[in-house]
């Protein structure tokens, strides 16, 4: 995607199931993005090489993903100066490794974690960041929130006019 503002990084191509809702959800706000697969340990190079120049290439958000140990958004953080959204990557079969891995991070160097696999709302938190100077998109933030609550009453209303021992909601 062209100049692209925020970039998408995971650790592994087994991160994309859960990294691409986030991309998905950039994509639907008309957000440029972009999706690499950098290792922090099995491409350490490229990894830093991406991050060190991610301020001059026009990103504005990192949105990191790894499972494990899940040290890329660390090393995202240590090595740009731009927010970090982290998505520690559930496994099917493991613990919440990645998530206690990255709440953990010392004073100093700040990681916003967000839910295990929680690709969606990272998207939508990265959007919500953008919106603060963008009149546009907060517009189109603002009406996205505005259906879930207009859903929402909408439901309620049934359930009250139905009754829930009728109702098919
Ligand atoms: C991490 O290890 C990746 O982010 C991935 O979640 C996990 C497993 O990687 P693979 O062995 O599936 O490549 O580095």
């Amino acid at each position: 995607m062209a100049n692209p503002v925020v970039g998408i990084i995971m650790g592994s191509k087994s991160d994309l199931d859960v990294m691409r809702e986030a991309a998905k959800t950039l994509d639907e706000f008309g957000v440029a993005n972009e999706v690499r697969v950098l290792s922090a340990h099995r491409t350490p190079a490229e990894t830093t090489d991406y991050l060190k120049t991610a301020v001059a290439r026009g990103l504005k958000i990192i949105i990191a993903g790894a499972g494990g140990s899940a040290h890329l958004a660390g090393v995202a953080a240590a090595h740009s100066y731009l927010p970090v959204l982290s998505i520690p990557i559930k496994r099917d079969g493991h613990d919440h490794e990645a998530l206690f891995s990255n709440i953990m991070m010392p004073p100093g160097v700040p990681l916003a974690v967000m839910p295990e696999n929680g690709g969606k709302n990272t998207g939508l938190l990265a959007v919500a960041i953008l919106a603060l100077s963008d009149k546009a998109l907060a517009k189109k933030y603002q009406s996205y929130r505005q259906a879930q609550t207009d859903a929402v009453k909408e439901a309620d209303r049934k359930l009250q006019a139905e009754g829930w021992q009728n109702s098919q909601l």
